[in-house]
């Protein structure tokens, strides 16, 4: 069960940051709402929150994932890939100090995003992407070891349309993935139950498990019927603004 969550409200200055689709400029007033509307739902689900300060210097920072990876006994600050967000890790590691009794930290030349790591239970994939590479995921996988968990990591290079692993796949719980046909027939997933994201419908394909409520962005209808039928609680929430951005609902949160 997570009982809390970091968050951070998008700056003023949010459409300035990173994005690789063309989707149209991002409307601050309407990210603002839709980020409030995402704060509400992670009360609903139990958690208290954690709000950090909008912060302009970094344009992303609203999308706290990707600084650091959480379990119930470990916290380690991500070495983000992208060098306009290399700043967000200081005032995320601050943070965590304050709930975590020791931080570990992956160390240049290693690279990892939060959003390339997809948290199944007690193990970890880990997408080497163009914000991860090798050394940060391997990197990773050594905290991970030493703190109980177990990891492998996945080439997502050159997939089109994944800027991270978990653009691509969720893990809702149950033994279930959701996942893009780009990534459906991987190794890694054997074992698990795979529900297929439908054509047109990838972008739903980052959604999160909180306790006992699935977080589903809203206007993609058939995957949420799907998931409906196997009886998950959903709560659907407009995602506009942060698609623009690259950003799904698994990055607008840290949760712990
Ligand atoms: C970026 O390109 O870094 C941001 N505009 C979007 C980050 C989205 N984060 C995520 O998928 N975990």
């Amino acid at each position: 069960m997570f009982t809390k969550a970091i968050v951070r409200a998008p700056s003023e200055n949010f459409a300035d940051g990173l994005t690789s689709v063309d989707l149209g400029v991002p409307d601050f007033e309407k990210a603002l709402v839709q980020h409030k509307a995402y704060c509400e739902a992670l009360v609903q689900c139990g958690l208290e929150l954690i709000e950090l300060e909008p912060d302009a210097r970094y344009p992303d920072s609203t999308f706290v994932e990707d600084t650091a990876i959480l379990t119930e006994n470990s916290a380690v600050i991500m070495q983000p890939g992208a060098a306009s967000r290399s700043g967000e890790i200081l005032s995320i590691a601050k943070t965590l100090a304050e709930s975590y009794d020791r931080l570990d930290a992956v160390q240049p030349p290693g690279t990892i995003d939060g959003g390339d790591v997809c948290q199944i239970e007690n193990h970890f994939l880990i997408g080497v992407s163009d914000r991860t590479n090798e050394a940060g995921a391997e990197q990773l996988s050594k905290y991970l070891k030493a703190a109980g968990s177990t990891s492998s990591h996945v080439d997502i290079r050159g997939l089109d349309g994944l800027l991270h692993l978990k653009s691509g796949i969720s893990y809702i719980g149950d033994n279930r993935v959701l996942v893009t046909d780009s990534l459906a027939s991987r190794k890694e997933l054997e074992g698990f139950e795979i529900l297929d994201v439908p054509e047109g419908e990838e972008h739903a394909a980052n959604c999160i498990r909180v306790n006992d409520h699935v977080l589903f962005p809203a206007g993609f209808p058939k995957l949420k019927d799907k998931l409906e039928t196997l009886s998950y609680n959903i709560i659907a929430l407009e995602m506009s603004e942060f698609q623009k951005m690259d950003g799904g609902l698994s990055c607008l949160s840290l949760r712990f």
